[in-house]
């Protein structure tokens, strides 16, 4: 009698664990960076704050480095529900949701105090809310940087040095607009590709914010490196909308919470290390030049009143009023 009853206890034990193990549900996160690259640190950051506050409700595979493909595609996938979860560039989300170049208007941002302020801000709110129409859910803003130009031609003073270089760009419409303004010849590209074209010497140059520079080997495929911080290109974290609204409230609650955390941990990481990164750059050979960052700012300046109809200027206002 007794084994019978000590026999029941260990099925019934061995039931409730696979009925509980069979509760966890397995999210797919995707990036096309490298996995020394921050996005890939923050999405780790995720991953461990929702294990920390729901145990093992969740099971979140990262996917890094293009493995599922580049950052369009990779949002394109997000939308049909193929992948749950994407950190990826501002970029290529102008393709989805066209409100969203605004903050890929040259020399819009001062500086990260004023990037905080804006997207820590209603403005940053109602940017997320925009990406529901499009069946994403933004679970918040993280950090790619203000971007900078490199090539293998000629160091960079002044827009006039980068007349007839091809410059990747990412597939951005503002961002191409910006460079035809100074010469350049851009041709934009996904990330990888990028990296396939410099190493075949089909382009002269990219542009990228430090830590994409480094964590990506660009110091062995480019010579020059110009410090005009031209764009401030946000990153986001993404999910699926549909995805987003099966959660609880309280799991939405928390997924939203570690967003937040694992954002301001991901920009940390780029902020903390831009002057030590800088200084590994030029000691791996890269020649560094400072530009007058006005001449670029007024060679670039026409691409707002070709934009700012398509945004509203309001908001464009808003964005440079904000303290
Ligand atoms: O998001 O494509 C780019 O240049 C991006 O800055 C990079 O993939 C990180």
């Amino acid at each position: 009698m007794k084994r019978i009853i000590v026999g029941l206890t260990i099925c019934c034990l061995a039931l409730w664990i696979q009925t509980a193990k069979a509760a966890t549900r397995t999210l797919k996160l995707a990036h096309a960076v490298s996995t020394t690259a921050p996005y890939h640190l923050g999405s780790e950051k995720f991953v461990q704050v929702l294990s920390e506050r729901l145990g093992d409700r969740f099971d979140i595979r990262i996917f890094p480095n293009k493995q599922l493909g580049s950052e369009r595609s990779l949002v394109e996938q997000l939308q049909i529900g193929t992948i749950d979860l994407v950190v990826t560039s501002t970029g290529p989300l102008g393709g989805f949701v066209p409100q969203m170049l605004v903050v890929d208007l040259p020399f819009l941002f001062r500086d990260t105090k004023h990037v905080d302020h804006v997207f820590e801000g209603p403005i940053g709110q109602s940017l997320l809310a925009s990406l529901e129409k499009a069946g994403i859910k933004g679970l918040a803003f993280w950090e790619n940087g203000f971007r900078n130009l490199t090539n293998n031609r000629r160091p960079v003073f002044n827009p006039e040095d980068c007349r007839g270089l091809i410059i990747r760009t990412m597939e951005n419409e503002v961002h191409l607009e910006s460079f035809r303004l100074l010469g350049a010849n851009p041709t934009p590209m996904a990330w990888g590709e990028a990296l396939t074209a410099l190493k075949q010497g089909t382009i002269d140059g990219q542009e990228n914010p430090i830590n994409i520079i480094y964590t990506h080997g660009i110091y062995d495929l480019q010579k020059y490196l110009a410090l005009t911080a031209h764009f401030y290109s946000p990153a986001l974290l993404l999910m699926n909308q549909k995805t987003f609204e099966k959660l609880t409230p309280s799991e939405q609650k928390t997924f939203l919470e570690a967003a937040q955390i694992a954002g301001r941990f991901e920009k940390e990481i780029i902020r903390k290390n831009e002057a030590e990164t800088l200084k590994k750059l030029e000691d791996l050979g890269m020649r560094v030049t400072l530009p007058d960052r006005s001449f670029f700012r007024r060679a670039m300046a026409p691409v707002y009143q070709k934009y700012q109809s398509r945004f509203g200027e309001t908001l464009i206002q808003e964005i440079l009023e904000t303290p």
